[in-house]
């Protein structure tokens, strides 16, 4: 075939930023950054490959087995050889809604788990989750999931001890970057400020600003700590101290730094008593009077492998200037994640800072490329959802509990709920096959339902596990506009390219379906996709207020995008409650910040007693389980790609060792276990394991390995490994932060790792499944 056709230009949004695709005769040929993005992001490199991809989904597709044998529990769901049958959309739409039908009507709409949790793409009308769940209220709702994988802790945890505005404007209204330039003296970031995380927001940013918002910082004299297991979590032009802790065992670090606090008598008591409940329980712990031990540096040196002298000098260090203590999300995404948290906010109580510009603490910094980079307080243009009438939910990482479990009791939160029966699971923009633990068990979990439904663009391990697949444009097949939190602009997404295949927007497969089920009505409103976008950017527009003057819609679509107007760049956590805590009580039960909490300690939680507590995690070096699984894996964000998405792009693939993820080690331990630069390894441990490529780094703490997640998950040769291709979350451990929050934990397991003599299996998650025969 010859190129002949013309190029073409689109603007487009990812959740990895703003950039142009290239198009021509119909299909995307290259990128082409956006000028206006002063950092634009290598991510966009893997679309081309992404878009046109064999394993991209071209016809509704139902397991042969299920359309066989009808619905029912079925052990060999996800099995490698599993087929499909092809069919055309009006037979799969009407098996569909008969089996929605069926399902409600003998179990109630409580049998239909919409969770759905995932990043999707962006784009503000066709969010799949917005459209499914729409779509199941209309039909009489559905068991939902509630807080998010990214900081499930901090969610439930942080509006106990500052309350839910208080914990709202830690996780979203950041103070900026320019704030932090201005007044921060020292920034000590616990999990890092990892660069190639600020090039993710969800919905994607007009701008990449973190990355250069910390430079400037570190250029006019802020200084940087990290405190992380990797010396590349802080960019090289920050010239930051690294402590290369112990990971899990920040909360001693931070229990330390108060201890030291207390015994140099630099405890700004003044602001403890003014605005914190608590303190005497927390100093009485600190100081050892309650459990024997006090918390000195010595004891936190032992446990995180940081010196006392260091730690020491920390501490003093922090109480000579305006001091920003960042507790990453990493830190809170895993057991025990609450504590931290919380230690992290009472250390920052001791320093006084809190409510003063660029000091106090903060979660955030380096998670995501919108932390930091100011706020919109007026909501965005969103599909509204309907009314749920079912109110039976999960914490969102207790789903393979929930299918397992069904009718048992869990905590959450302060209330004993019951996990429902689920008979239908529906999944429409996440890859639970990424994103869960323990994924042997996950599988064990997805063989209980009846039926299991799946919208995707690609052939990814969540789709085989589904028995009715139904194929969806990506956001280049369709016509929507972006933004992210805080972002500077609503921007407009050209379609580029016509669907892939029979693939079809959200939007029109609910729309099938509604109409078979009798709410179609309900579900459009009579409007189609460009009446939608009309009516959601004339409904934003009204929110501006008069005061601001915006193009009507034809005018932005024409345009191509509108500045958000109303965006907060100047702000300081907790300003008005220090500036007069009568005035502006925080929404807890005392009005303060608290470091004791009468409220968790009445839950009565081992897991997250009243105020911040060392609790000693079961994956940490030097437990007993660590005497067979020595190494401490940290699966952190990938910075080759977004989760799971793209893995087949030519980005993500450049990064991979012998087809395989990579895997990075300390050359010590390398050395110890005759593993050498390229190999092929196989980290394990009781619960599974993965094949990955080995990468000497000696940045990685010596004990640490380190295996981003999003490989596809690829269990094609169970005699050699429960993944090939190198997911961690074969390996993950699937139990909850604790019992308040149920968080997830997937940051950090005990594994040993060794190296794979002979011949690796070949990596097959990028081969579709066998499409068998063509019904109608
Ligand atoms: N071990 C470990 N595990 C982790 C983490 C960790 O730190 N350690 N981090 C966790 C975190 S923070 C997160 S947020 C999760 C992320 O987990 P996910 O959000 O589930 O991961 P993604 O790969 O983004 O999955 C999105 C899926 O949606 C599909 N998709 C894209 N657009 C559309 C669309 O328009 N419609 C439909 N139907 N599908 C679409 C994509 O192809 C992709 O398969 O992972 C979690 N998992
Ligand atoms: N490129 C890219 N960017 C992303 C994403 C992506 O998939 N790709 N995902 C996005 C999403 S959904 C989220 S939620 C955010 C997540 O943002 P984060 O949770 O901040 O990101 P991670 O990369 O998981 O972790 C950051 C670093 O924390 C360190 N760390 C791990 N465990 C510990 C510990 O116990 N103690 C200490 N002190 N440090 C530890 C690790 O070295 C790790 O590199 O990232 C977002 N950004
Ligand atoms: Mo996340």
């Amino acid at each position: 075939m010859t190129n002949t056709g013309p190029v073409e230009a689109y603007p487009t949004s990812a959740h990895w930023g703003t950039f142009e695709v290239l198009v021509r005769d119909g299909r995307v040929v290259g990128v082409r950054p956006d000028p206006a993005d002063p950092a634009p992001s290598p991510l966009i490199d893997n679309v081309p490959d992404a878009q046109h991809h064999p394993t991209r989904i071209d016809r509704p597709a139902v397991r042969r087995r299920w359309l066989e044998h009808g619905p029912g529990p079925d052990a060999q769901r996800g099995e490698r050889d599993d087929e499909y049958v092809a069919v055309d959309w009006d037979t799969a739409l009407d098996l569909l809604a008969a089996e929605l039908d069926r399902v409600r009507r003998t179990y109630g709409n409580e049998a239909i788990f919409g969770g759905s949790y995932g990043w999707a793409s962006a784009g503000r009308f066709h969010h799949a989750q917005s459209q499914l769940h729409r779509f199941l209220n209309t039909i009489g709702g559905y068991t939902r999931s509630v807080a998010t994988y990214s900081h499930g802790a901090a969610e439930v945890f942080l509006p106990h001890v500052v309350g839910a505005e208080g914990a709202h404007a830690l996780l979203y209204r950041a103070p900026t970057w320019e704030t932090i330039a201005e007044h921060t003296d020292l920034l000590v970031s616990f999990g890092g400020l990892r660069v190639s995380n600020t090039w993710v927001a969800s919905g994607g940013r007009a701008a990449h600003t973190a990355e250069g918002g910390m430079r400037e910082a570190a250029r006019r004299g802020t200084e940087f700590v990290s405190i992380s297991p990797l010396r590349d979590d802080a960019a090289a032009e920050l010239n930051a101290r690294w402590l290369p802790a112990v990971p899990g065992t920040d909360t001693a670090i931070l229990l330390s730094l108060i201890f030291t606090l207390i015994a140099e008598d630099r405890v700004d008591t003044a602001f403890l008593e003014r605005y914190t409940v608590g303190w005497p329980h927390l100093r009485d712990y600190v100081l050892g009077k309650r459990d024997g031990v006090a918390k000195t540096p010595e004891w936190a040196a032992a446990l995180s492998g940081i010196p006392a002298a260091e730690l020491r000098e920390l501490a003093l260090r922090m109480a000579q200037g305006r001091t920003l203590i960042n507790v990453g999300w990493s830190v809170q995404r895993a057991r025990y994640g609450e504590q931290p948290l919380w230690a992290g906010l009472a250390l920052a109580a001791c320093l006084g800072q809190i409510g003063l510009p660029g000091g106090g603490f903060a979660t955030g910094y380096g998670s995501m490329g919108s932390y930091g980079g100011g706020f919109t307080p007026r909501a965005l243009p969103r599909l509204p959802q309907g009314r749920n009438p079912v109110d039976t939910l999960i914490p969102v990482a207790r789903i393979a509990d929930m299918l397992l479990c069904p009718g048992e009791p869990f905590d959450f939160n302060g209330q004993r709920l019951r996990y429902p029966e689920i008979h239908l699971v529906y999944w429409a923009g996440g890859n639970p096959f990424h994103h869960h633990q323990d994924l042997a068990r996950l599988r064990r979990a997805f063989a209980r339902p009846d039926t299991v439904v799946v919208h995707e663009t690609h052939w990814t391990a969540t789709a085989r596990h589904a028995d009715v697949v139904l194929p969806v444009t990506t956001s280049l097949e369709r016509e929507d506009f972006a933004a992210s939190r805080g972002d500077l602009r609503l921007r407009v997404m050209r379609r580029a390219v016509p669907p892939h295949g029979a693939a079809r927007d959200e939007y029109a497969i609910f729309t099938g379906l509604a109409e078979r089920l009798g709410t179609v009505e309900e579900f459009t409103e009579g409007r189609d996709v460009r009446q939608w976008l009309r009516h959601l950017y004339e409904e934003w527009r009204e929110r501006q207020g008069p005061e601001v003057e915006l193009p009507d819609f034809d005018r932005f679509w024409a345009d191509g995008g509108v500045d958000i107007p109303h965006r907060v760049m100047d702000t300081t956590f907790f300003g008005a409650f220090r500036a007069d805590p009568q005035a502006h009580p925080l929404g807890t039960p005392s009005g303060r910040i608290e470091l004791y909490s009468e409220t968790i300690a009445g839950f009565g939680y081992p897991d997250c007693p009243g105020h911040p507590t060392w609790l000693d995690p079961p994956e940490r070096p030097g437990t007993p389980r660590a005497q067979q699984w020595p190494l401490v894996l940290v699966a952190n964000q990938p910075k080759d790609r977004l989760h799971s998405q793209q893995d087949m792009g030519a980005h993500s693939r450049a990064g991979k060792i012998a087809d395989r993820a990579p895997v990075r080690l300390h050359p010590d331990d390398a050395a110890a276990r005759g593993i050498t630069d390229g190999d092929v390894v196989r980290l394990f441990n009781d619960r599974g394991s993965c094949l990955a490529g080995a990468v000497l780094d000696d940045g990685v703490r010596p004990g640490v390995v380190q295996l981003s997640t999003g490989a596809w998950f690829d269990p094609s040769s169970p005699d050699t490994a429960t993944c090939v291709h190198g997911n961690p979350n074969a390996v993950t451990i699937d139990v909850g932060a604790s019992r308040l929050s149920q968080g997830c934990t997937g940051q950090v397991t005990l594994v040993e790792v060794e190296r794979f003599d002979g011949a690796p299996p070949p990596v097959r998650a990028f081969v579709p499944p066998r499409i068998v025969g063509h019904t109608h």
